[in-house]
C-alpha cells in the first residue's frame, strides 16, 4: 500500500515542501506538496533522489571500524567506547589543539545536528575548529558582523518586490538560490521582468541564469571588489549616491565617499574586465529605481579580495537606499530567532582573536579557515593536529588542494567521521560512525528561515525509519559529548555533562517548541505559534512579506549601521596595490568553478538517476583559446596549476569568457577505497586538485576558489 507522507527537502537552501510516496517504508515517489505556500509545489531535479540516498545500498549503516585496508562492523558501544578512548589520548598527549573538527555543509540542513553540534564542538574541547563557511559563506558574514554587529545579520534581496536586480557571482538557475531562500526562486527573479523590471547578472560566464536576464556583463575572476568600487566612485562623484531612510541611523557616510573616490570607473576598468562607459552606464541604471538590489553570493565572497567584495555589495545597497527597504536588502524575521538564540549563547562572532598555528590566518567565529587544515596536519610542532572528526563533509573533494589533505589524514594518529558515506575522505577514518538522512529525521529549517524572502515556517516528521544500525545526529552527538565529560573530572565537564543531560532529556521536539514559543511569533511573546500549532499546518505557515527592522533589529552597541569598517577600510590599500601592479591583463588562462543542478556538491553522485546521461565534469574553453591550443570538444586535457594536475574532458563553448575555463566541483570518484559504485563510474576529476590551499582572501582567510592560475596541454 502506498502512503502519502509529507516532509522537507533539505538538500539545498530553498527548503521545498515534498510530498513522498512511501511503501514498506521505502521512498517510491516524489512530488513538490502545492499547498506549501512558500514552495507552492515547486521541486528540482535533485528531489527525486531522496529516496535514492535513502534506499543507497552503499550507504553505511553500521559503524565501522577500519584496521589498515579492512572494515569491519562493530556495536555502537565498542565504537563510541574507542571514540572517546582515542580522542583523550591525543588531547593528554598533544593538548586540546591537537584533536580538529571539520564540519561541512549538511550539518547546516539539519536543525537536530545544529542544536547539539556546539555541545559536541565544545566536548572535543579544540580550537582547531574547522568547517565549510571558510569555503562559503564567510565573507558575507564577516560583512554582517562589522557593520550590523551579528554574523548571521545577512541582508536578502527581496526579490518579490525589487524592481531592477544585479546578481553578481551566483547562478540560482542551478544552485536555486543561496543566501536567498525562495522556493522555486527561478519564477521569482522571472517575474521582476514580467513586471518591468531588470535583471544584470555579472558572471564570467554566461550562465543558465545569466540566459534569463536583460543583460549579461562578464566579469573577471576577482574583478568584483574593483568594479563596486568604480559603481560607488560613479555614485559619489555624480551624486546619485542616497541612502535614503537609512541616513538617520548610518555612520560614516563621508568617510565611504573618500574612501572610494580615488577608484573611478576608469582606473579600476581593467581588473574589473569591463569598460568604463559600461560602468558609468550601469551605476546610473541601478540609482534609476527606487527599488534596486545588489546580489552577491559563491562568486564574489571565493576570490581573493572576498571579503572587500561582499562588503562592498551591502556598502553599495545602502549607498542607493537599498538596505532595510521593501524590493531591496532586507532581514527576515523567522518564527526561531535565529541571531537572537545565537547571541544568547555568545556566538554573535568574532574576528581574528586568534591566528592559525602555521600561517598566522585569522580565526573567524571559532573556526580557522579550512585551507590551513593540511598544513596544520602535515607541518611538524608544538599545536600540531593529530587527531580529527569530520561531521558530514568531504573536504578531500570540498577544499582547496584537497589532495594535499588527501595525503596529510593518513598522518593522524586518530580519525572519525560521522558521515552516511564512506567516501574519499571518510574512508581514511579510523571509525566511521553512520547517521540518519533528512527523511528519516525530523525537520524544521533553523538556518535557512534566516535567509527566506518570506517569512515561513514548516515542521515536518520524519517520513520514513532510519535503518536499525544507524543513529540520529541528536543522539549521536550528545552521546559523543556525555561520553566525553564523563572520561574527564573537571568540574567545567562536570557542569556541561548536566547542561548536556537535561538538553537530552527535553529531546528536540522540546527544545524547537521552546524556540518557536519565545520567538518573535510565539506564544510567550503574545503570538501564537509554538510546535503543535505548527504541526496543525503540516505544508507550513507563511508568516508574510519581510518589513523594514532598523534601526532596532541592529545588533551593534550603538543601534547605528557601520557603512566603513576600519577592517575593510584598511584592505583598500591592497585593491591599490593590486591597481598599480596589474596595469594588463593576465597571460594565462585563470580557472573558475560552476554548480550544476543535478549534483550536490561532493555527495549525490552515487544517484544514477542524477548522474546518468553524457559526462557533466568538463571543462569549459572559448573557441578562441581552444584554438590557441589546439584543443577541441571531447578531447581530454591535462590542467595544470602550480598544486597539481588533473585530466578533463574539453567542452568548448562562448559561454565562458576569453581567458577563462570553468570546472564544476564536487567530481573527482576514483579513489578506489570509497564505498560509492555509481559515483565510481561517473567519476570526472576533482577541480580541487588544482585550486591551491595557498591562495586566499588573506582578509577573512576564504578559499580563492576564483582565478586560480592553469595552464592546459593535449594529452
Ligand atoms: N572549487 C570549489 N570548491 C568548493 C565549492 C566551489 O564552489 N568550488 N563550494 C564550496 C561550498 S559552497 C561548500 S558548502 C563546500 C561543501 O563542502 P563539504 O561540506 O565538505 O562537502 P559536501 O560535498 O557537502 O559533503 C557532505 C558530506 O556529508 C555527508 N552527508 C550527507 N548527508 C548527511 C547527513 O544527513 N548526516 C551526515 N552525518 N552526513 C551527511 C556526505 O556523505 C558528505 O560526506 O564545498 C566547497 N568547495
Ligand atoms: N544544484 C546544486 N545546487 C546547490 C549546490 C550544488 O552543488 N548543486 N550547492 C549549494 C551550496 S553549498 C551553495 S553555497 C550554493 C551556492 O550558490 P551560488 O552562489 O548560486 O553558486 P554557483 O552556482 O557556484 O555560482 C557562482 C557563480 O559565480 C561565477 N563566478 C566565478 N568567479 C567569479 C568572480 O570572480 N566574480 C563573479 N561575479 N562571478 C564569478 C561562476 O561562474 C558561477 O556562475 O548552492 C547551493 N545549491
Ligand atoms: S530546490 Fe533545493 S530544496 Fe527544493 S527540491 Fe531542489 S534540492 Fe530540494
Ligand atoms: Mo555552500
Amino acid at each position: 500500500m502506498t502512503e502519502t507522507r509529507l516532509h522537507t527537502c533539505n538538500l539545498c537552501e530553498a527548503v521545498c515542501g515534498v510530498e513522498l510516496d512511501v511503501e514498506a517504508d521505502r521512498i517510491v515517489g516524489v512530488r513538490g506538496d502545492r499547498k506549501d505556500p512558500f514552495s507552492k509545489g515547486h521541486i528540482c531535479p535533485k528531489a527525486a533522489a531522496l529516496g535514492d540516498l535513502a534506499g543507497d545500498p552503499d550507504r553505511v549503516r553500521e559503524p565501522m571500524r577500519r584496521e589498515g585496508d579492512r572494515w569491519s562492523p562493530v556495536s555502537w558501544d565498542s565504537a563510541i567506547a574507542e571514540f572517546v578512548e582515542r580522542v583523550e589520548r591525543v588531547r593528554k598527549q598533544h593538548g586540546p589543539n591537537a584533536v580538529a573538527i571539520y564540519v561541512g555543509n549538511p550539518t547546516v540542513h539539519s536543525h537536530t545536528a545544529l542544536l547539539t553540534f556546539p555541545f559536541f564542538a565544545k566536548a572535543l574541547g579544540a580550537r582547531s575548529k574547522f568547517s565549510a563557511t571558510s569555503i562559503d559563506q564567510l565573507p558575507h558574514m564577516l560583512a554582517a558582523l562589522e557593520m550590523f554587529g551579528h554574523q548571521l545579520m545577512l541582508p536578502i534581496p527581496d526579490i518579490d518586490r525589487a524592481e531592477r536586480l544585479w546578481i553578481m557571482g551566483a547562478n540560482p538557475w542551478a544552485s536555486n538560490g543561496s543566501l536567498l531562500t525562495a522556493g522555486n526562486v527561478r519564477a521569482r527573479i522571472e517575474a521582476i521582468r514580467e513586471r518591468g523590471g531588470r535583471v544584470t547578472v555579472f558572471d564570467p560566464r554566461r550562465t543558465e541564469t545569466a540566459e534569463h536576464a536583460d543583460e549579461h556583463v562578464f566579469i573577471r575572476p576577482g574583478g568584483d571588489a574593483f568594479f563596486l568600487l568604480g559603481v560607488l566612485s560613479t555614485l559619489f562623484q555624480e551624486g546619485l549616491a542616497d541612502p535614503g531612510a537609512a541616513r538617520a541611523y548610518v555612520d560614516g557616510w563621508d568617510a565611504l565617499r573618500a574612501a572610494v573616490a580615488p577608484f573611478t570607473a576608469a582606473r579600476v576598468a581593467s581588473r574589473a574586465g569591463i569598460a568604463e562607459e559600461t560602468i558609468v552606464r550601469l551605476a546610473r541604471e541601478l540609482a534609476g529605481s527606487k527599488r534596486s538590489v545588489v546580489y552577491g553570493r559563491m562568486g564574489v565572497c571565493t576570490q581573493e579580495f572576498g571579503g572587500l567584495a561582499a562588503y562592498l555589495v551591502n556598502a553599495l545597497n545602502v549607498a542607493i537606499g537599498a538596505l532595510d527597504r521593501m524590493g531591496g536588502a532586507m532581514f527576515p524575521q523567522p518564527a526561531v530567532d535565529l541571531l537572537g538564540v545565537s547571541a544568547a549563547i555568545g556566538q554573535k562572532g568574532h574576528h581574528g582573536k586568534f591566528r592559525s598555528r602555521v600561517r598566522g590566518l585569522p580565526e573567524f567565529g571559532g573556526e580557522l579557515p579550512v585551507a590551513t587544515l593540511a598544513e596544520e596536519i602535515d607541518t611538524p610542532g608544538e599545536g600540531q593536529i593529530r587527531a580529527l572528526v569530520t561531521l558530514a563533509g568531504n573536504p578531500v573533494l570540498s577544499t582547496p588542494n584537497g589532495a594535499r589533505l588527501a595525503r596529510a589524514l593518513p598522518r593522524l594518529e586518530f580519525m572519525a567521521s560521522i558521515d552516511i558515506y564512506r567516501n574519499e575522505t571518510t574512508r581514511h577514518a579510523h571509525l566511521l560512525l553512520p547517521t540518519s538522512v533528512g527523511v528519516e529525521r525530523d525537520h524544521y529549517d533553523l538556518a535557512f528561515y534566516q535567509l527566506a524572502v518570506r517569512n515561513a515556517a514548516r515542521y515536518a516528521k520524519a517520513a520514513v525509519a532510519a535503518p536499525s544500525g544507524v543513529k540520529h545526529d541528536f543522539d549521536l552527538l550528545t552521546h559523543l559529548a556525555l561520553a566525553l565529560h564523563a572520561s574527564r573530572t573537571s568540574a567545567a565537564d562536570r557542569a556541561t555533562a548536566l547542561a548536556l543531560r537535561a538538553a537530552r532529556a527535553l529531546g528536540h521536539r522540546r527544545l524547537v517548541d521552546t524556540l518557536l514559543r519565545v520567538g518573535p511569533y510565539g506564544t510567550l511573546r503574545g503570538g501564537t505559534l509554538s510546535l503543535s500549532a505548527l504541526e496543525a499546518e503540516p505544508h507550513g505557515l507563511d508568516l508574510g512579506p519581510l518589513r523594514p527592522r532598523l534601526p532596532s533589529a541592529l545588533w551593534t552597541r550603538d543601534k547605528r549601521v557601520v557603512l566603513l569598517p576600519a577592517l575593510f577600510a584598511k584592505d583598500l590599500a591592497r585593491v591599490e596595490r593590486a591597481l598599480v601592479e596589474d596595469e594588463s591583463k593576465p597571460k594565462g588562462l585563470v580557472l573558475v568553478g560552476r554548480r550544476q543542478l543535478r549534483s550536490n556538491n561532493s555527495w549525490m553522485h552515487n544517484s544514477l538517476r542524477l548522474v546518468k546521461g553524457p559526462e557533466r565534469c568538463t571543462l569549459l574553453v572559448h573557441p578562441d583559446d581552444a584554438a590557441e591550443h589546439g584543443v577541441k570538444t571531447g578531447d581530454r586535457v591535462l590542467l595544470r596549476s602550480k598544486t597539481g594536475e588533473i585530466r578533463v574532458l574539453v567542452e568548448v563553448s562562448d559561454e565562458i569568457h576569453r581567458g577563462v575555463v570553468s570546472l564544476p566541483h564536487g567530481w573527482g570518484h576514483s579513489d578506489e577505497a570509497a564505498k560509492l559504485e555509481v559515483a565510481r563510474s561517473h567519476a570526472g576529476a576533482s577541480i580541487n586538485d588544482v585550486t591551491d590551499d595557498g591562495f586566499v582572501d588573506p582578509l577573512s582567510g576564504t578559499a580563492a576558489f576564483s582565478g586560480v592560475s592553469v595552464v592546459i596541454s593535449a594529452g
